[in-house]
């Protein structure tokens, strides 16, 4: 029988590893172990023998069946893995087949304006605040030293919501009022700035827009000067612009800011484009904010952030950024 069962256990090992898959297997697996099996037919035969021979020839049928059972689970756990990674394989897709023939597009040239800035500024140690851009009399006019009914009112061709009171709900004509929420907000020192959509009723053209952006700035702290601001838009010029570049600095009028100067910067070629205003926190608008004018200054800053982008790119009319036109908006 030993022989017999040494030759059997070298054929099971032949026939499990021909078994070319999981199905083929468990055929396999039947005729090794199953009720016509060779170590089942054996099995039955023991009973016909003596005690002690049965022992011996148990024990080796025993080895022989675990030995089959063995090699038949190393087989089938080959097997399970084989084609586990020919599913994986039949069902890999491509994804790059998906990016054919399609042309990635990138960020407009005003957001990318806008995030060149911010980048900037937060260099320079500055902090990015909003505001909303449905504002109240008081936050866009009232705080920042716009006397009811005063002509200065008139500066800004104001859109105005129907909402509460006649006169009390607008959308925000410049960015300033975010001014007054960042000073409400917490105390100085503050050194933010505040990029935003802004809206006035004036006409498009190739300087302007209803809908249009514009960056503020605001420093409050002790002992801030005129000289500050100077320096501060001219380090904001060169670094935006180049060294080729320069600012200067015009009186102007501005409720809020007392001096008040224009800011422009002058190009390569020597002619000189207004950028946007500036001047000193009025005392009066650190008043409104519950500040000590005494204690704190302060200066602000705001300009337009898609005249920006038209220098910046050498675009003559303003209106192209907004007509979405493809061919145009791919250039920059
Ligand atoms: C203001 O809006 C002031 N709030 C700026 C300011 C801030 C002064 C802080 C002092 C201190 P002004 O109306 O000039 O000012 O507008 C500022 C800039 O916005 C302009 O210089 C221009 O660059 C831009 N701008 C104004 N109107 C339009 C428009 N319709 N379309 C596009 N850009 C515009």
């Amino acid at each position: 029988m030993t022989p017999d069962l040494d030759q059997h256990l070298a054929d099971a090992a032949t026939a499990i590893a021909a078994a070319a898959d999981l199905d083929a297997l468990r055929i396999v697996d039947a005729e090794l172990l199953g009720k016509q099996s060779v170590v089942t037919t054996a099995r039955k035969a023991l009973g016909a023998m003596d005690v002690e021979e049965r022992k011996v020839a148990g024990r080796l049928l025993n080895e022989v069946r675990a030995g089959i059972q063995e090699q038949l689970e190393a087989r089938r756990t080959e097997l399970e893995s084989a084609a586990r990674s020919e599913q994986l394989e039949s069902e890999r897709l491509d994804l790059t087949e998906l990016d054919r023939g399609r042309r990635l597009g990138h960020r407009h040239v005003v957001t990318r304006t806008w995030e060149r800035l911010e980048d900037l500024f937060v260099g320079m140690g500055y902090t990015v605040s909003e505001g909303p851009e449905i504002e109240d009399e008081w936050h866009n006019f009232g705080a920042l030293n716009f006397p009811p009914d005063h002509p200065a009112r008139d500066m800004y061709d104001t859109l105005y919501v129907d909402h509460g009171e006649p006169g009390s709900t607008l959308l925000r004509t410049h960015t300033s009022p975010v001014q007054i929420r960042v000073m409400e907000a917490g105390g100085p020192p503050i050194y933010s700035i505040m990029p935003g959509r802004v809206f006035r009723s004036d006409t498009a053209d190739s300087t302007h827009m209803p809908v249009f952006h514009q960056l503020e700035g605001l420093v409050v702290d002790r002992g801030i000067t005129f000289g500050d601001l100077a320096g501060t838009l001219e380090a904001f010029t060169r670094a935006y612009f180049g060294g080729d570049f320069t600012s200067r600095l015009r009186p102007s009028y501005f409720p809020f800011t007392e001096p008040s100067a224009e800011f422009d910067i002058r190009r390569p070629d020597g002619t000189w484009l207004e950028l946007g205003g500036c001047g000193m926190v009025h005392p009066n608008v650190l008043e409104a904010c519950g500040l000590d004018p005494e204690e704190w200054s302060g200066f602000a800053f705001g300009f337009g952030l898609d005249r920006l982008a038209l220098m910046r790119h050498g675009i003559d009319d303003l209106r192209e950024l907004f007509r979405n036109d493809q061919r145009f908006l791919e250039q920059f």
